[in-house]
């Protein structure tokens, strides 16, 4: 699956990727069952950790079908579903508190503020390039985001893709935001919208320029239901439009873990809601 060829284009906020060697790669899988010590290297190495059928297949189907089903049958709301005792069962489920644990050697933290995505097929706006950090710039930057396809997600689906060696680069762009934000009021500093960053908090959301301003290539990758991408808050990441023959809807979570003694930024322990400005 991994070296398919890629029969669309790939399109990005209406930017289409190049499809050349240089510009775009593939994301390399793990295997989850790697000791640990093994797994942390690569996650260094790469920023990222794409753990290959990390879930039972089941699992992630379940939570699937629990979201569409709810949603039809007007049960309950999107963000009641985002709120529910379901989706925080899911996301605290023991085989990926026992990860966390084993993976940041601590007592794991989840993030309150949890979101869940779902794309149409067709719809012409995407996530645009950034790092989370931007977003949690009140707590530690000891942070691990987990994205979770809740389905299978082949490219044409939209899935996260991933700037390659983007950890150094986010870490270099972060301590400028530092410097320049050094003399705002601290609200503001903080703050993923003040008047150092652009609208959005995104570096940008034409990804085509960026792989040529930073001399990078996107990563991409054919996400299978069970699959979990961790990824550093100073990787950098975007998305690609829902392009699906088959009409599916992209649907995917993004939840983020700490070490509950590490700085927490507070803002993110509510839960979401639309405009909260984070
Ligand atoms: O799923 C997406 O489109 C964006 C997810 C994201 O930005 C993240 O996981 O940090």
């Amino acid at each position: 699956m991994r070296d398919c060829p890629i029969e669309k284009p790939l399109v990005s906020n209406g930017y289409t990727l190049e499809m050349t060697p240089n510009r775009l790669g593939w994301l390399q899988p793990t295997n989850p069952n790697l000791p640990i010590e093994q797994l942390r290297a690569i996650y260094r190495q790469h920023g990222y950790l794409w753990l290959k059928g990390f879930f039972e297949r089941e699992d992630i189907m379940n939570f699937r079908h629990f979201f569409f089903t709810t949603i039809s049958s007007a049960k309950k709301s999107f963000f009641e579903i985002v709120q529910s005792q379901e989706y925080e069962d899911f996301c605290t489920m023991p085989r990926l508190w026992n990860f966390y644990q084993a993976f940041m050697q601590g007592q794991p933290y989840l993030h309150k503020r949890k979101i869940i995505r779902f794309n149409l097929p067709g719809e012409s706006h995407c996530t645009g390039g950034h790092y989370d950090l931007i977003y949690l710039r009140a707590g530690t930057d000891q942070l691990y985001t987990s994205w979770i396809p809740l389905g299978d997600t082949p490219i044409e689906m939209g899935g996260l893709i991933y700037l390659e060696n983007s950890d150094a680069l986010g870490r270099k762009m972060e301590a400028e935001f530092s410097l320049k934000n050094a003399d705002l009021p601290l609200e503001e500093r903080i703050n993923a919208y003040n008047r150092n960053m652009r609208d959005g908090g995104w570096i940008s959301t034409n990804l085509v320029e960026m792989a040529h301003r930073f001399q990078s290539r996107w990563l991409i990758a054919n996400y299978d239901a069970g699959d979990m991408v961790i990824h550093s808050p100073y990787m950098i990441h975007a998305a690609t439009q829902n392009n699906d023959d088959l009409n599916r809807i992209r649907l995917s979570t993004d939840i983020r873990y700490q070490r509950v003694d590490d700085t927490i930024d507070q803002r993110w322990a509510k839960n979401w809601v639309p405009d909260d400005n984070l």
